[in-house]
Formats: structure tokens, C-alpha cells, sequence
């Protein structure tokens, strides 16, 4: 008996709980777990077959891209952007390493956010995909037919830009900001203290040429001393304007967890970036000096150069009326995403109690009508009454990202109650909700950002996996979970680990991409000035204490493989071309005490690694990838002598 009555307390405490949920939360979820052998069916790609989506999941403190086929998760390739990679080469190569140039020095590392694509008339293009480094800002651009960097630019003026990159209907530009105000004067040392009259804030417009892809700095614009948190370009309607939530709208420069929750409101930053080009064009912005690198691959040789640049153009809102505008927004918000039809400004107010949704035309209509708060450094605050739509109740507890799928439902991740809320656009009423394994940050749906998502997949960006999978020490890798949302209820379809912390990713039919896809580089296109081309023309040069080893690589030799005449306190650079012509045929180069990773050298392709021997004695090098039967005669030997010898500079071609 009293155990009965212990068992009733405690399904009435849990029955009791779960009204409280409800009340809090809306109607919960049934299970939102499928039928394991049915969500196996679902996402099972058989071997050998395609995945129909290609997925971009940024790689955080990774400084990375990793590519995903879905619905199958499986892991297609990590793209070095801002980290070196020693598995590839990738920043320690002589071509790629002027790509990690800054202002700062050579800077191995970034922490990458949000991935998006090239864009016409609003729809992904499959041309290329930005992503942003955070700390050290930077944009860079990756050619999705060789799925490589080809490009970084370094944003001055700016403290982490992280309201990036986001990119306009036809990619007039990429979005950019300042997370952390900052002095603009360069190298400016004053105290931290006097934040309000020293710092400000940026934002940032980077052109993209049509042609090339190739970025340049267009303008910025100086703003009040907010942080600047993430960004959005409009679409259809809204499609010149861009927007930016703020936080920090106090200005607190110390204990910010505390100082910087004090307003009730914050704001969206609106944007008319078109006028704004207007103005810059008209000569309204002033030109202020900056420092900053834009690094480019060439196409033809493969060879990265960095081009530094000392201004920008500067354009202030108090010279640049009915350009820029303030929505009131609750409460330190961080995303602001645009639904579908461009008319919809969501913004994720972390520590809101609702999800707070902008109309745009009802913005429109409060610049018209001057409903103005305030204004200020020049920018009009509207009143919140006059643009907000509506607001989301219940919505769980701080929502982050809202993504739409295009049927007139929006999905926001929710942090702190780790779960997925599904509303309408209609009523802004909870429709589903589901469950995030644990403490979900942005999702993603495929076909994403646009106009016209597919409404197949949800990913969902998780930041801890606890009990998930296996466990490997103290940290696991952070998950993903993937769900279809092509019925009324979302339903989990999967869960795996991903690398570095995805903050935020991007999915596009397979199709748009994959025959644009190159096999091979052409090595009639190899214009690198150091290539060779035949084994015959492979030879050392010696031009004082730089010798340059001009090396040919195909199955199963080096040529040339023994070389002599090397001495401690050469710069030795070896170029190596891969002469192979045949798709996913690579090499790899290594040779014993080299200060560097290996390089990975792809069919056609001319690479370059630098070695400074120090000490005398006969140094083995090797081709590191398994590339033919005789992959482990792939091997040559380099003879180190003292400083001063007089051993002659001779090497092995086979033709001797
Ligand atoms: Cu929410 Cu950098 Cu977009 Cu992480 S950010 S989650
Ligand atoms: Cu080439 Cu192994």
C-alpha cells in the first residue's frame, strides 16, 4: 500500500511537471523518435551512391569547412580555410601560406562561423562558399570546383567579425561587423575605461566581382559602440537591405555577463545597403587609414600573394540620411534571420521570453510615418509597436536561429531548454516541438537561406554530446542531429559527430555543385613558374645557399631521387608536380626533419615545401600517400654535407 501510494505521489509529481511544461512550453512533442529500421531506411544511401544534398558545416574553433553528403552524414572532406593543415599542406606549402597572412603576421588559425553561398537572383549558385574567421577577422572565399581557399581578406576596424558572412541576392556583397567595439585609430592605446568615447563600432561591405569572386573591402559604416552579434541580408522585397541584431547596447566593457543584460531592448540594425553604395559612390564616405591583407590564389600558377592595403572608405550615418535604422528588440537578441517572402525579421532574444518577429513593410511604413524613439549618432530608433509583426510565446528558453522551410513555417533553436520549436508565420503560434541532444546553437535547412527552401531536412548544430555516443575522455566531439520536416511533426532521423564546434552550415542539391567539380588539374593550364613538366626536364639548382629541387612525382618515382651536394644552412625548396592526369591520383612529400607537414600534391598540381637542413648525414624522403603497388619504392635520399664542402651538386634521373 505505501508503496502504491509512493508511485501515485511520484506520477503526479511527474504528471505535474509536465502541465507545468506544457504551460510553460505549449504541447510537447509525442517522441519525435522514429522507428529506428525506419529512420535507418531514410537515411540510407546505398554503397556507391550519391548523397543528395552536399552540406557545409563550419568548423568553429577549427578554423575549418567540413563537407557532409546528406541524409547519409557521411564526412566528404575537411577544407582548410584558416588553419594550417598538416595532412594536406595547406598553410605550410609555399603556395597557400601567403593566404594566412595578416596585418598581424602569419596568423595559422581562425575560428570560422557561418558559411554562405554565392547567390543569383537569391538562389545558391554552386560558384563558391564564404565563411568568416572570428578572432583575427577575416572573410575567406573557397572555388567549389576544387573545393580549396582560394582567397582571405582581413576586415580593419574591426574586433572578431562574426556577423559573417552573409551574402546579398546576387552577392553584390558579403556581409561583415564588428562583434566587439573597438578603437578605429590603429594600434590606439588608451584606457579601457574610456569605452564610450573611444571605441565604435563597424559594419562591413565586401564587394564580390561577378566574374572572378574576387573580394575587396567596398566600404564600412562607424556605429555606436554596441556589439555586433550576426547579420542577415534581405530577400524579394527587403533584398537591399541588410540586418544586424546588437547587444550590448549599455556599452559595459567589464563584466558584460551582468552589465550587459541591464535593457530590456536592444536593437536590429537596418541597413539600406543600396543607398548606402549610393552615398559611398557620391563621394559622402571619407577615406580613413587602415592596415589590412587581401590574400589571392592565382589561378593559373596556384600561388597565393598577399596585397596590402592602408584605407577604407568610412561612411557615417550622419552623413547618410534614411540609411540606417533601429528596431527595438528584446533582449540581447543574437540571430535575426529573414523568412522566405523577405517580409519577416525574426530575432533570437537570448534572454527574451518571446521570439520577437519585424514586419518589413510595416517598417517601411514607421520610416515613412517618422515614428521615430530617438536617434541616434544619426540613426533614427523606431518605435517597437510600429514594426513588430507579432511575437512567438512560449517559445522555450533562449532561442538562438530561426531557419524557414518555406511552407510558412519558421524553426528556432532553442538553448537553454535544448529543443527545437516549430511556429507559424501565420499566427506565430508553437506548432511541434522536439527534443536537442543537448543545447542546440544555429540549425540549418536544406536549401537553406533562400527563397525556395526544400523542405526535406533539418540539421540541428548541437554543442554538447555528453552521453550520445562513446565516450572518449573527458571531451567528445560536438553532435548533429538530422531530422524530416517534410511532415506535420519533425521527426530524428539521426544523430553523429562532426569536427571542430559547427556554429552554422549551409545544404545544396548535389547537383548544383557536382558538374562544375574538377577531376584533375590541367597540367597544359600548370603555369607555376617552378613546374616541370616531364621527368627529363627535373634538375637541382643552386643560386647561393637556395637550391631549388625541380621534382617530378608519378607512379611509382620521384625524379630526381638521390641528390647530393646539399649543405647545413641551405634553403632547399622542392617543387614537386604530380604529372599524373588520372582523378584522386596523389602524391604526398615528406622528407626526415623538415619543420612542416607534409604536402599533398593533387594530379596536375605544383607544390612547394621548404626545407633547412641542420645537421649533416643522409636525409630519406618518401611519398606519403599509398598511391601503387611500388608506393613504398616511391623514396629518394637527399646527401647533407658540412658548411663549406666541396661535394659536388649531382642528382639521379635515371638517364644518366
Ligand atoms: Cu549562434 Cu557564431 Cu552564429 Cu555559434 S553563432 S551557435
Ligand atoms: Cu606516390 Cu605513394
Amino acid at each position: 500500500m505505501a508503496q502504491k501510494t509512493t508511485i501515485w505521489k511520484i506520477t503526479s509529481l511527474l504528471l505535474g511537471l509536465g502541465l507545468l511544461a506544457m504551460i510553460m512550453y505549449g504541447c510537447p512533442s509525442q517522441t519525435g523518435m522514429l522507428d529506428t529500421r525506419d529512420a535507418a531506411q531514410r537515411v540510407y544511401v546505398a554503397p556507391g551512391e550519391y548523397d543528395e544534398y552536399y552540406a557545409f558545416f563550419s568548423g568553429g574553433y577549427s578554423g575549418q569547412l567540413s563537407v557532409w553528403g546528406l541524409p547519409s552524414a557521411r564526412m566528404l572532406r575537411n577544407i582548410p580555410v584558416f588553419s594550417q593543415d598538416p595532412e594536406s599542406g595547406y598553410g605550410y606549402s609555399e603556395e597557400t601560406k601567403p593566404l594566412l597572412m595578416t596585418s598581424y603576421g602569419f596568423i595559422p588559425w581562425d575560428d570560422s562561423h557561418h558559411p554562405d553561398f554565392s547567390q543569383t537572383n537569391g538562389m545558391p549558385d554552386g560558384r563558391w562558399i564564404f565563411i568568416n574567421g572570428n578572432n583575427t577577422p577575416r572573410v575567406a572565399r573557397i572555388d567549389l570546383t576544387t573545393f580549396e581557399t582560394a582567397e582571405i581578406l582581413e576586415l580593419p576596424n574591426t574586433g572578431g567579425n562574426h556577423a559573417s558572412t552573409f551574402v546579398t541576392e546576387n552577392t553584390e556583397y558579403i556581409l561583415g561587423a564588428t562583434r566587439f567595439s573597438i578603437p578605429y585609430e590603429m594600434d590606439k592605446d588608451v584606457p579601457i575605461d574610456s569605452y564610450k568615447e573611444n571605441f565604435d563600432g563597424s559594419l562591413s561591405f565586401i564587394a564580390v566581382d561577378p566574374e572572378s569572386g574576387e573580394m575587396s573591402m567596398d566600404f564600412q559604416i562607424i556605429m555606436p559602440p554596441y556589439h555586433y552579434d550576426l547579420g542577415r541580408a534581405g530577400k524579394g522585397p527587403s533584398a537591399d537591405w541588410a540586418f544586424f541584431t546588437t547587444y550590448n547596447t549599455e556599452q559595459a566593457h567589464t563584466l558584460l555577463e551582468i552589465y550587459a543584460s541591464e535593457f530590456d531592448k536592444d536593437y536590429v540594425v537596418a541597413v539600406n545597403w543600396r543607398k548606402a553604395q549610393e552615398y559611398v559612390r557620391e563621394g559622402r564616405a571619407r577615406t580613413v587609414p587602415a592596415n589590412y591583407y587581401h590574400n589571392l590564389k592565382d589561378k593559373n600558377t596556384g600561388i597565393a600573394s598577399s596585397t596590402v592595403h592602408d584605407e577604407v572608405l568610412l561612411l557615417d550615418p550622419k552623413d547618410a540620411p534614411d540609411m540606417i535604422y533601429f528596431l527595438p528588440t528584446p533582449k540581447s537578441p543574437h540571430g535575426v534571420d529573414i523568412d522566405p517572402t523577405g517580409e519577416y525579421i525574426v530575432a533570437g532574444g537570448k534572454l527574451a521570453t518571446v521570439i520577437p518577429v519585424h514586419s518589413f513593410s510595416r517598417m517601411i511604413e514607421a520610416i515613412e510615418n517618422e515614428a521615430f524613439e530617438e536617434v541616434i549618432n544619426g540613426i533614427p530608433v523606431l518605435e517597437y509597436e510600429a514594426t513588430i509583426a507579432g511575437e512567438v510565446e512560449n517559445p522555450g528558453l533562449g532561442p538562438l536561429h530561426t531557419e524557414f522551410d518555406g511552407d510558412g513555417n519558421a524553426y528556432t533553436s532553442v538553448y537553454i531548454s535544448s529543443e527545437i520549436v516549430k511556429w507559424s508565420l501565420e499566427n506565430f503560434e508553437v506548432l511541434d516541438r522536439i527534443d536537442a541532444y543537448y543545447s542546440i546553437g544555429h540549425l540549418m535547412i536544406t536549401g537553406g537561406d533562400t527563397p525556395n527552401p526544400d523542405r526535406r531536412y533539418m540539421v540541428g548544430l548541437t554543442k554538447t554530446s555528453r552521453d550520445r555516443f562513446l565516450p572518449t575522455g573527458p571531451k567528445q566531439l560536438h553532435p548533429a542531429q538530422l531530422y524530416d520536416i517534410s511532415g506535420d511533426r519533425m521527426e530524428l532521423l539521426l544523430d553523429f559527430p562532426t569536427i571542430g564546434e559547427p556554429h552554422y552550415a549551409q545544404a545544396i542539391k548535389a547537383d548544383i555543385i557536382r558538374p562544375n567539380v574538377k577531376q584533375i588539374y590541367d597540367l597544359d593550364e600548370n603555369k607555376h613558374p617552378h613546374a616541370v613538366m616531364r621527368p627529363r626536364d627535373a634538375r637541382v639548382e643552386r643560386d647561393g645557399n637556395v637550391v631549388r629541387v625541380y621534382m617530378t612525382n608519378i607512379r611509382s618515382h620521384f625524379t630526381p631521387d638521390n641528390i647530393e651536394g646539399i649543405r647545413v644552412g641551405d634553403e632547399v625548396y622542392f617543387h614537386l608536380t604530380n604529372i599524373e592526369q588520372d582523378w584522386d591520383m596523389v602524391h604526398g612529400f615528406a622528407i626526415k626533419g623538415a619543420n612542416s607537414g607534409e604536402v599533398l600534391i593533387a594530379p596536375g598540381e605544383t607544390k612547394t615545401i621548404v626545407w633547412h637542413p641542420q645537421r649533416t648525414g643522409i636525409y630519406p624522403f618518401y611519398c606519403t600517400a599509398f598511391c601503387s603497388a611500388l608506393h613504398q619504392e616511391m623514396q629518394g635520399y637527399v646527401r647533407v654535407s658540412a658548411v663549406g664542402s666541396d661535394v659536388p651538386l649531382t642528382w639521379r634521373t635515371g638517364e644518366e
